[in-house]
């Protein structure tokens, strides 16, 4: 494989708006996560993903964007992001934007000009179609927030346009070289600031199966998954290779795609050596739909990995501020401690690709248990997810339990610095409620404590850092070991060196042979340690929820 600059690197993502708040407008802000560079650095942190902080009305917390050139006042201003760029760069940190051109916001001017002149330039940035009361809709697909993907165009009772996320999201036109034109315009404006890259939104999306026309119905609203139409849209690949080319790859920028439903035959188009992206994230464990069963998850990842084996690098994630957080989705409740959630990290941050950690992940971070009520909540998909829930006979309290085990807030509350009112996030009244659990998971609390969870995350980047075991860390084979083994996840990376991850994925311990005996104990998330007899046998048993990560004579 090709090296690249970006290959060893680790990343962090940020959701701004609840990382940091420096003026009191329970806000967080740029000025936040500059002051928080220090702790991201000493973390070992060499790429950061801002979440959207371009001027928005934030119906969908920044993915509706209204000016792609500057920042909104809520989070600072273009200078601020200037002095985040340069201060990243005395640290060695890369700051990487999240590039969000399906759509922009129905406040943009592009929309607002559309609005004035449908059949005019503008107009054609957007899908706008002619209609009248009681006509069929120019197709039934159901937007990604619930309900049609159609609305009328604001001003004109006879036209409507397209989204394919929320009413305040019209999706650009990109059959439209001109609106293309606008948007590489864009994004080189961008790299030309300075920026290490993009984490590029829902791109998939961005091609359409044209003529629109309806797919089979999946539900009682009479609509169909936009899925139904992404698996017949063709030629997706034309547009990101114009993309990659006027862009990305004039910059050697990092890219990492919000990748779907590709096909095996794409993946070297996507992120191979000269792919569309540089990397693109490994959903498969977070869009199972079935009970995620430490089997399921195994199968899912081990299958994700094979798959891209000698193609390309996928970047690994337990979650994102699109998911619930990862320890509460992926552990059963009742065996959810530091062991397991140590357990966890281990699995995931050393298989082959690049790491990503998602703000307050490093500590622990939880999903909420309970709110009283939905407006407790914020996000945007809330309403859909609830209705959905009683329209299928669930009561309010169970609708609003199945929510809360759901939502993409628990990925948004605020990141609990320390034990102090409001996690020590913000001064003021917190856009969004703090998890209550930040009186027992925040940072202050784990910082010293060489026996935490942020202090296992720190010790996980170390070793993926270490010259000795770097090259085999980033470039090692990887292979599955014995994976019919029940609740056993275990893997070798093998390079210059021969090392085993092993995780044992359950609360009962187990007994396990190893292919050859252990030479060195490299991270463990128990306080045992290894006695000789263990290092003469090459059988171990594993206590519950143990992972070991050791060199192989
Ligand atoms: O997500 C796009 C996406 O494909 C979905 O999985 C999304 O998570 C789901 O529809 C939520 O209900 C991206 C962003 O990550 C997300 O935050 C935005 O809402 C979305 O695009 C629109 O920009
Ligand atoms: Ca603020």
């Amino acid at each position: 494989m090709e090296k690249k600059w970006w290959h060893n690197k680790v990343a962090y993502q940020i959701y701004p708006k609840s990382f940091y708040d420096t003026n009191g407008d329970g806000i967080g802000d740029i000025n936040g996560v500059i002051e928080k560079l220090d702790y991201l650095r000493d973390l070992g942190i060499d790429i950061i993903w801002l979440s959207p902080i371009y001027c928005s009305p934030l119906a969908d917390q920044g993915y509706d964007i209204s000016d792609y050139y500057d920042i909104d006042p809520r989070f600072g201003t273009i200078d601020d992001l200037d002095r985040l760029i340069e201060e990243g760069k005395k640290r060695g940190i890369g700051i990487v934007m999240d590039l969000v051109v399906n759509h922009c916001s129905d406040e943009h001017e592009w929309f607002k000009k559309a609005c004035e002149d449908p059949d005019g330039e503008y107009g054609k940035f957007f899908y706008i179609e002619d209609y009248k009361d009681g006509d069929p809709l120019p197709c039934n697909w159901r937007s990604y927030f619930g309900g049609s993907v159609w609305e009328k165009l604001p001003g004109h009772d006879d036209k409507i346009y397209l989204h394919v996320f929320h009413k305040k999201q019209p999706d650009l036109n990109w059959e439209n070289p001109k609106l293309r034109k606008d948007v590489y315009k864009m994004i080189n404006w961008w790299l030309d600031k300075g920026i290490a890259g993009f984490r590029i939104d829902a791109i998939i999306n961005i091609k359409k199966k044209l003529p629109f026309s309806d797919y089979p119905v999946d539900g009682d609203d009479g609509l169909s998954s936009i899925d139904n139409m992404l698996k017949e849209a063709t030629g997706v690949g034309e547009f990101l290779n114009e993309l990659a080319d006027e862009t990305f790859r004039k910059y050697d920028a990092f890219t990492v795609g919000e990748v779907f439903n590709e096909k095996d035959e794409e993946l070297p188009l996507f992120i191979g050596s000269h792919g569309y992206f540089s990397t693109m994230f490994d959903f498969s464990a977070e869009s199972t739909k079935e009970d995620i069963s430490p089997e399921n998850y195994k199968k899912a990842v081990f299958k994700a990995h094979e798959r891209v084996d000698g193609i390309g690098f996928l970047s690994n994630i337990i979650e994102n501020h699109d998911e619930p957080r990862g320890v509460s989705r992926f552990i059963p409740n009742e065996d959810l401690d530091d062991t397991s959630k140590k357990m966890l990290a281990g699995i995931y941050f050393l298989l082959p690709g690049l790491p990503f950690i998602y703000q307050g992940q490093e500590i622990g971070m939880e999903n909420l248990d309970k709110v009283n009520d939905i407006n407790d909540l914020d996000d945007c998909a809330n309403a859909n997810i609830y209705e959905t829930a009683l329209h299928e006979g669930k009561t309010h309290a169970e609708a609003l339990a199945h929510l809360i085990n759901v939502t993409r807030d628990n990925a948004r509350t605020p990141f609990q610095w320390d034990d102090s009112a409001n996690a020590g996030f913000t001064n003021g009244k917190p856009w969004l409620m703090v998890n209550p659990k930040y009186k027992h998971i925040n940072l202050a609390s784990q910082i010293n404590d060489s026996d935490s969870v942020f202090n296992f995350y720190k010790e996980l980047i170390s070793l993926r850092k270490n010259p000795e075991y770097e090259s085999t860390l980033v470039y090692g084979d990887f292979s599955p070991y014995k994976s019919e083994q029940k609740n056993l996840l275990a893997y070798s990376r093998v390079g210059e060196k021969s090392v085993m991850v092993i995780a044992n994925y359950q609360k009962d311990a187990q007994t396990l042979s190893l292919p050859s005996k252990i030479k060195k104990v490299l991270l463990s998330n128990t306080s045992k340690t290894l006695d000789n007899s263990s290092f003469n046998s090459t059988e171990i048993v594993l206590s519950p929820y143990e992972l070991l990560v050791v060199e192989m004579v």
